[in-house]
């Protein structure tokens, strides 16, 4: 068995050289991304497109979450570390999914509605003996790989005043623990720190936009951003934003690491920094030296956000062949639809395709500036934006397979208008101001004007060199999970109603599918212990839009499923949601509803969605509530009862009248429905 000597030997040899050399063997998946370049691909080839249709269950592993589950599985020496919602770290046997240990961070569940999209966290690194979390609350553990213990905890937090949360995986770049955080929803100004992976003792941090304009910028990079803001200083009220909550890469010949920096905040750019300009260095993508967090570069994406284009979205670094010329670059595809490749020792702009429809800007001109729609930021009138602020894509890990020149990407569309809130203050809760109760701070109003577009979703197969679709795949609907791709010429992919694919790299043939107990979002990982593959896929329906929306009526808690060639371990059984009619039967006037409308589009609408509209995501979907419960609803909502979900104590923010009106509007809102 694993006993803790053998999880020290196994784990404690984990370096910056040992991720170099994995890479040629592809055993371990010792990374989030599974080497510093994040491509997720994979060696391994005992799994081919051959072989696939042999794969059958090794084990599942029950993580217990009823949360979305965003973490690619790490596996180091046959022990995987994986991560479910609350930042609970799970490490398992890998071989036989046997629990090793568990370690809770015990965030507070009223940190909840601190963080815009859902209590997830993507996951682990590993690095000497130690496996690093950061919990949603803003603090970084060290804990002893083999036994879960806590070795140390370091408070990221700059200003607890301000809703910072993280969700993304830290890295270990030389030497150093790196992490950001997010809350760019709610007013905060982003920043990366580093801590000696060792010690816990702070390195360096990197603002990604400028601080307090009556102060000196930190560096000279802030100094150059700070050009770039209103001179009046408006954004300093609202900090900024520029958030770096997911995506980092390393090159260790040219030492230089990369974020990828989020949007502005407020959203709207008119209000937060009303003379204009690019805003750096919001929605770019920056080199830094892991050393020192000096600035090398940056390459802006999307100049002087307006839309919520983050640029936090996963990039993978690769070699291509451009023009006769072989070139190092940084491939992504963010929220805002264009896939870009950049020189990464110079942070050269090579090109820039859209990848799915944009109707914000045309196109990008040789100097990688976009040529933009003017009506994407008018002052007055409301803008479908498309992609919108859940992305062409978002977090959901995209893969680059060097043998097919192709990277392979979930891409979706889910609609959304925006309608200048001109009446915008920092922090001021307003009916219809979006979950503006909780400290959203966007100067928009969403979906006041109904949208046009649909949903969708796909996979896009991208030649990044052609800049050109090779394939796709389309889907029932957005939200589809993370990528992995293999020298065994397979794409896999989970999806968001349920299931487990395998298709060939070359073509998009799908060659093997399993169902799976609920929407898939994270991505799959893969490895090798005594000379047999495994794929390991984390499941558990969740994120922004996880947490409203759902493609499957399996609502199973978390779980690993892992797979091998010849592997019959039987599937374990799903959990379905229980289905119930629209609520009824409370009476209430028109007049309530109406003035529930835009209190419940302030305080509760973020999580539960729009009454009615569909069963719930991973919060349920108050329409369908039962009738007990909205009865009892003025206790449930003053006084926390569902706290422990995460739902937060609404009493000394709302009365008991302004629930009755919530309420009143509830059953408005499901009655339209059975109406229709
Ligand atoms: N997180 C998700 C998710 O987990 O599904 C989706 C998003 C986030 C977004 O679309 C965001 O814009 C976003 N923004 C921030 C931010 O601005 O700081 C943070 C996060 C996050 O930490 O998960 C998301």
């Amino acid at each position: 068995g694993l006993t803790p000597e053998r999880i020290r030997a196994a784990t404690s040899g984990v370096d910056q050289q040992s991720i170099i050399a994995n890479a040629a063997t592809g055993r371990d998946w010792p990374s989030y991304g599974l080497n510093f370049s994040e491509n997720r691909f994979s060696p391994l080839r005992a799994v081919t497109s051959e072989t696939v249709g042999q794969l059958g269950l090794a084990w599942s592993y029950d993580l217990g979450s009823r949360r979305g589950v965003q973490a690619t599985p790490v596996v180091v020496g046959g022990v995987m570390y994986v991560t479910a919602s609350w930042s609970v770290v799970h490490a398992v046997d890998a071989r036989t999914g046997q629990p090793l240990w568990t370690f809770d961070p015990q965030v507070p569940r009223e940190h909840g509605e601190r963080g815009c999209c859902d209590v997830v966290n993507r996951g682990v690194a590993v690095h000497r003996g130690k496996v690093y979390v950061a919990s949603y609350d803003g603090r970084l553990f060290a804990l002893d790989a083999a036994t879960g213990q806590k070795l140390w905890e370091r408070d990221t937090i700059i200003d607890r005043s301000r809703a910072y949360t993280i969700t993304g995986a830290p890295r270990v770049f030389a030497g150093k623990v790196v992490i950001g955080n997010g809350g760019a929803e709610y007013g905060v100004r982003g920043y990366l720190t580093a801590f000696d992976a060792e010690t816990g003792e702070q390195k360096w941090r990197w603002f990604s936009v400028p601080g307090d304009p009556s102060k000196p910028p930190e560096d000279e990079s802030m100094a150059r951003a700070m050009r770039t803001w209103d001179p009046a200083g408006r954004w300093w009220e609202a900090g900024g934003g520029g958030t770096m909550w997911d995506t980092m890469a390393y090159d260790p010949q040219l030492n230089l690491m990369y974020v990828g920096t989020g949007n502005g905040s407020p959203w709207n750019r008119n209000l937060r920094s009303p003379a204009g300009g690019d805003n750096l260095y919001l929605s770019s993508i920056v080199a830094l030296n892991p050393e020192t967090g000096a600035y090398v570069w940056h390459y802006q994406e999307t100049p002087g956000d307006n839309w919520d284009f983050t640029s936090t979205q996963p990039m993978i670094l690769a070699e291509l062949d451009i023009n006769g010329r072989r070139r190092k670059v940084v491939m992504h595809a963010p929220k805002n639809g264009f896939f870009f490749v950049i020189d990464r020792e110079t942070g050269e702009f090579i090109s820039a395709r859209n990848f799915t429809a944009v109707n914000w800007a045309t196109g990008f001109d040789s100097e990688g500036r976009p040529v933009e729609n003017p009506a994407a930021r008018s002052a007055t009138e409301p803008f479908e934006a498309i992609p919108t602020a859940y992305g062409a894509r978002n977090w959901h890990p995209m893969s680059f397979n060097p043998q097919t020149g192709l990277v392979y990407m979930p891409v979706h569309g889910v609609p959304l208008t925006l309608s200048p809130d001109q009446g915008w203050r920092m922090n001021a809760a307003a009916p219809n101001r979006f979950q503006s109760a909780s400290g959203w701070n966007l100067g928009f109003y969403l979906n006041a004007v109904e949208p046009k577009a649909k949903p969708f979703g796909r996979l896009v197969a991208w030649d990044p060199v052609r800049q050109q679709e090779a394939w796709g795949v389309e889907y029932g609907g957005p939200w589809n999970g993370g990528t992995l791709t293999t020298a065994g010429n397979l794409v896999f992919q989970g999806t968001a109603d349920g299931r487990f694919i395998a298709y060939d790299a070359r073509d998009g043939k799908k060659l093997w599918e399993v169902p799976v107990s609920s929407g898939v979002v994270a991505a799959p990982s893969t490895y090798e212990i005594d000379g047999e593959q495994y794929v390991s896929i984390a499941v558990g329906w969740g994120g922004v839009y996880g947490i409203v929306q759902r493609a499957t009526d399996r609502v199973t808690p978390g779980r690993v499923y892992t797979f091998r060639l010849g592997g019959t371990a039987p599937m374990p059984a799903v959990v379905e949601a229980e289905r119930r009619p629209l609520v009824g039967g409370i009476s209430y006037t028109a007049a309530d509803a109406q003035a529930g409308t835009g209190l419940y589009i302030a305080n509760c609408a973020g999580c539960h969605g729009a009454p009615g509209v569909n069963n719930g995501g991973n919060v349920p979907n108050l329409g369908y509530a039962r009738r007990e419960l909205l009865e009892e609803l003025p206790h449930v909502v003053l006084e926390g009862a569902f706290l422990g979900s995460g739902m937060p104590r609404f009493a000394g923010r709302l009365d008991e009248a302004q629930v009755l009106q919530i309420r009143a509007f509830i059953l408005s809102a499901a009655e339209a429905v059975g109406r229709r």
